[in-house]
């Protein structure tokens, strides 16, 4: 028997600043998975490759500007929900223009790599730390 399965595409990012902190951004009330803190990003628009999407969530979410070439894949999220499968590839990005300012109310937090798991995340954000934690050799 076959399913039909809901597929979303998000995408997401590791911000790093110079000292090696990590940006998570706690989703607002109203929203499915309020008050847990994730990787900033969104979903795909249609026609959007992952790159321009995450650099227009940057900038409506967080204000700053990025560039595509600032920006490396690193891992992927696989999250199957009831209702849709997730499909979240993870960016790291050191790099941008303009200060970091929430721009849609939601509460952010420069995370230490090691102090990532004191923060509740959505359960398709957590199997990334391991490999940032990883990559940022910690
Ligand atoms: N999501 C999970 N982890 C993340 C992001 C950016 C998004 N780091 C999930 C939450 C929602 C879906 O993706 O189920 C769509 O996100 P949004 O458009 O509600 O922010
Ligand atoms: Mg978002």
């Amino acid at each position: 028997m076959t399913q039909d399965i809901k597929l979303l595409l998000v995408v997401a990012v590791a911000l790093v600043d110079q000292d090696n902190r990590i940006l998570l951004a706690q989703r607002p009330e109203g929203k499915q998975l309020a008050g847990l803190w994730e990787f900033p990003g969104g979903k795909l628009e249609p026609n959007e490759r992952p790159e321009q999407a995450l650099i227009r969530e940057l900038k409506e979410e967080l204000g700053i500007d990025v560039k595509e070439d600032c920006l490396a894949p690193l891992t992927f999220a696989s999250f199957a929900y009831e209702e849709f499968h997730l499909l979240m590839p993870l960016y790291i990005c050191r790099r941008w223009e303009g200060f970091v300012q929430s721009r849609e109310g939601q509460a952010l937090k420069w995370v230490k790599p090691l102090d990532l798991r004191q923060y509740p995340m959505p359960p398709a954000d957590e199997p990334l730390i391991p490999p940032l934690i990883d990559l940022l050799n910690i």
